[in-house]
């Protein structure tokens, strides 16, 4: 559903509004070192996507107003969305030395819960719309260590095309916040495949948590993420898209076997996963550059030339016409929104 931008404007006289987008981690952020900072084990490195975008907006309220008010898609949020969203609106206050409450819509067109990296694209334009309510002057960095606070993933939301995230070092936060990749010349796109669309049955944050916990294979894959991170910023300068799929698809996969190693294991792959995994393996067969990567979810994105994209995804709808599949490149950063809806 999507807002209509006028009308907040003016039931609310103050709104802010802003717009963020999906990002897709190339090299996966799993595992925190402290989980109430959302502090990261290592550092990550993604692409923002240039559809599904999340558009909200954060109107103050009068003093006295008693507690902030969250509407997801028009409806009240569910209570667990409520009081992440709160959490995080009392980190800006905080910011901004302010005790006003809010009334915060959201409108997403991904869908929820599957995966496909919501609560990056929301709590991106969360802080980029609240920052902009309680008019604070941030830099693009500060803005990124401020979305962090509301789900680690929206650090690299806050920027266009190519991101990393670097996790930082020591206790404190100041050093935990995404900056821009500039891989001008990498030809890339992403054609995602949505096998199972569904809310997922456990949480990335519950996941990766169990996973640190429990798993023999978490700190071997940590060890390796960092060596494919070396590798994957000198192929992403050098706009080699094969040796950015191939790390990319190591990376995933090896995430994906830490949950595996986990007691109780967590196993997001079913079994259309593995039709993806092996369609994409014929492509590759074919000689086409193709290659995967996964997220919290059994869903599938595959990397592969902007050429190509078109091509892959008829091939997946050929094979699958029940599937959601849509294709995207690198997208936008977050951005305010002006009353009519322009970027500014
Ligand atoms: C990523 N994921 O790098 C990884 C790969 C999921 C798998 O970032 O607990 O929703 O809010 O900081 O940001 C999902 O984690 O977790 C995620 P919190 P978030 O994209």
């Amino acid at each position: 559903m999507a807002i209509d931008i006028e009308a907040e404007v003016s039931k609310s006289g103050s709104a802010s509004i802003a717009q963020a987008y999906p990002n897709i981690a190339l090299i996966k952020y799993w595992g925190k070192r402290d989980a109430a900072l959302h502090l990261p084990t290592t550092s990550s490195v993604s692409m923002t996507l240039d559809v599904c975008p999340t558009t909200t907006s954060v109107a103050l309220q009068a003093a006295g107003d008693t507690s902030d008010t969250v509407l997801f898609d028009g409806r009240p949020a569910p209570t667990a969305f409520v009081n992440r969203v709160v959490r995080f609106l009392d980190v800006v206050r905080d910011y901004a030395g302010s005790r006003l409450y809010c009334r915060v819509e959201s409108t997403n067109s991904i869908p929820t819960g599957a995966g496909l990296a919501s609560s990056a694209a929301g709590f991106a334009a969360l802080a980029t719309a609240a920052v902009d309510a309680f008019g604070l002057q941030m830099t693009s960095s500060e803005l990124s260590r401020l979305a962090r606070r509301g789900s680690g993933s929206a650090a690299r939301s806050i920027f266009a095309g190519f991101a990393i995230w670097h996790g930082g070092d020591g206790g404190t936060d100041r050093s935990s916040f995404a900056e821009e990749l500039l891989w001008r010349d990498l030809d890339m796109a992403m054609v995602l495949v949505g096998v199972n669309v569904g809310a997922k049955t456990i949480s990335s944050s519950e996941a990766m948590a169990h996973t640190v916990a429990t798993s023999s294979l978490y700190w071997p894959w940590v060890e390796q993420s960092r060596k494919d991170l070396a590798e994957i910023l000198v192929a992403g300068h050098n706009a080699d898209l094969d040796e950015v799929g191939r790390i990319a698809e190591r990376n995933a996969l090896g995430m994906h076997a830490t949950m595996l190693g986990a007691d109780p294991a967590v196993r997001y792959m079913s079994p259309d996963t593995l039709i993806v995994l092996d369609h994409v393996q014929e492509l590759r067969s074919r000689g086409v550059s193709a290659y995967v990567t996964m997220d919290a979810g059994p869903n599938v994105k595959i990397i592969c030339p902007s050429g190509d994209r078109e091509t892959v995804a008829d091939s997946i709808r050929e094979r699958r016409s029940d599937w959601w599949c849509e294709t995207a490149l690198p997208g936008p950063g977050a951005a305010v929104l002006d009353p009519i809806g322009g970027r500014l």
